[in-house]
């Protein structure tokens, strides 16, 4: 059942017993124009969306996609006519709604301790929980007071999240809260009704990472928590004002993120466990010049970002520990030289490792937001999913089981139609190279793509034991 769909050389994908001299040329010659695709021309599109079990209906709107217990699961919907979503698991290829979530429209999917958490967005927004064995019910500890927990983060055991207050005994406000998988405790950071609002939590050295605003008067900052005595500030980057550090990413073990210090714009920061640098000041000018790191991903040892010089737009960028440079402009308009400068940017986002590339969205100006590759050197458009100038608007890529899922919507006409996204995933990109190559491969065509594509629409019990591959 279970099948191997780690991309290999291609001359290796040909069987050995049925090739002779020439076909070894052949695959020789393959190899070379796989290289040459790789950088230009996008592959046809052959993905097929995972459907309901049910209705073999594409499940739409999905979000939160999140593996647990060997599944993926993710927020999604049916039905095209509301936005009314729920819970759903599917093994890759076909998927079945989790009874008894219908309309909750589920949130920050997480898994923690052998269960799956999410916010329940009915009544004031609880935390639910769900396990094969005890179907999706509201964790306990509920009825105290967590309002829509949101971000939840497994750490140490514990679920942490941030959540409003409401009811009785007082007001807290919007703060942390810590769940052992009985009762759920609030961690009033900003004292009585002020708002802590932690945000963008991430585990580093041992600790869970997040910006707070804790301090009174001091704005959002730097925190951390070992889970056990009260949370801490961090780091201090922009005393009195707060210096929103965000997009958080762990390399060379520095904790980075982008962050404002009212001198330099919000540019790249790092730090060491004790104090905060500057990493690089991208658009250097003063307090008004920004290059907004997001999306930071490490890839082949260097951490890539998306960000702006103010020259090429949002484009993608590295860091080595050193020096940032732009390594992709893949959206090569010119500054339109008016309000519209956005047209320059192809603005790379979800920026994720799969079978020793970097894959994520973008949009080149030309084919809208599609999936994009990057080998460390070249950029290349993976597949145009809705041809031409129309994107598909690519998002959540996830790596599952061996492939790469994401949403994506492969008929949307913004105007006339709506952005009604379905799970995808791409085939092994030796695959998809073959289908564009058009099979002029005579008797020693690679049977192994072929036969992978078909694999990968494998059967699917909604049996509350099934798990796939296994
Ligand atoms: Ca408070
Ligand atoms: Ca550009
Ligand atoms: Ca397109």
């Amino acid at each position: 059942m279970r099948r191997d769909r780690r991309a290999q050389p291609l001359v290796l994908s040909i069987s050995p017993p049925s090739c002779d001299l020439a076909c070894l040329l052949i695959a020789l010659v393959l190899a070379t124009a796989l290289s040459s695709l790789l950088a230009s021309p996008a592959a046809a599109w052959v993905g097929s969306p995972i459907t309901d079990i049910a209705s073999r209906q594409p499940v739409r709107y999905p979000s939160y996609i999140t593996e647990y217990d060997g599944l993926l699961y993710f927020r999604g919907s049916i039905n095209t006519s509301t936005p009314s979503t729920s819970l759903w698991r599917s093994d890759g290829t076909q998927a079945e709604e989790i009874p008894g979530t219908a309309g909750q429209n589920p949130s920050y999917l997480a898994a923690c301790n052998g269960r799956l958490y999410y916010c329940n967005d009915t009544g004031p927004g609880s935390l639910w929980q769900y396990d094969t064995a005890g179907g999706a019910v509201q964790a306990p500890g509920s009825t105290s007071n967590a309002a829509l927990p949101h971000e939840m983060t497994a750490y140490n055991g514990n679920l942490y999240f941030r959540a409003s207050h409401f009811g009785a005994p007082s007001n807290i406000g919007i703060e942390l809260w810590k769940f052992d998988g009985t009762r759920q405790t609030p961690i009033d950071m900003f004292p009585d009704s002020g708002n802590s609002y932690p945000q963008h939590f991430i585990q580093y050295n041992g600790l869970l990472h997040f910006n707070a605003c804790g301090t009174p008067l001091q704005g959002t900052e730097l925190w951390r928590t070992d889970g056990v005595g009260a949370p801490t500030e961090a780091a201090r980057i922009y005393p009195d004002n707060g210096s929103s550090p965000e997009n958080f990413a762990v390399y060379q073990n520095k904790l980075f993120f982008s962050a404002y210090d009212g001198v330099h714009g919000r540019e790249l920061w790092s730090y060491d466990g004790s104090v905060p640098d500057l990493a690089a000041d991208i658009v250097s000018g003063g307090q008004y010049s920004s290059s907004n790191p997001s999306s930071l991903a490490v890839y082949k040892d260097k951490l890539y970002f998306c960000a702006t010089d103010e020259v090429h737009g949002y484009e993608l960028w590295s860091f080595d520990g050193t020096t940032a440079e732009m390594v992709a402009e893949i959206n090569p308009t010119p500054d339109p030289g008016n309000d519209d400068t956005f047209l320059m940017d192809s603005s790379p986002a979800d920026l994720t490792v799969f079978n020793g590339l970097l894959y994520f969205s973008a949009n080149d100006g030309v084919h809208g937001r599609e999936l994009w590759a990057f080998n460390g050197t070249d950029a290349w458009l993976v597949a145009d999913i809705n041809p031409d100038q129309y994107g598909s608007e690519v998002s959540e890529l996830t790596v599952y089981n061996g492939l790469l899922y994401f949403a994506a919507d492969n008929g949307y006409v913004p105007g006339l139609t709506n952005l009604e996204p379905m799970v995808f995933a791409i085939p092994e990109p030796a695959t998809l190279t073959l289908l564009a190559l058009g099979f002029a491969l005579g008797s020693c065509r690679g049977h192994a793509s072929r036969r992978k594509l078909v694999g990968a629409r494998g059967g699917f019990s909604s049996g509350a034991t099934q798990r796939h591959g296994v």
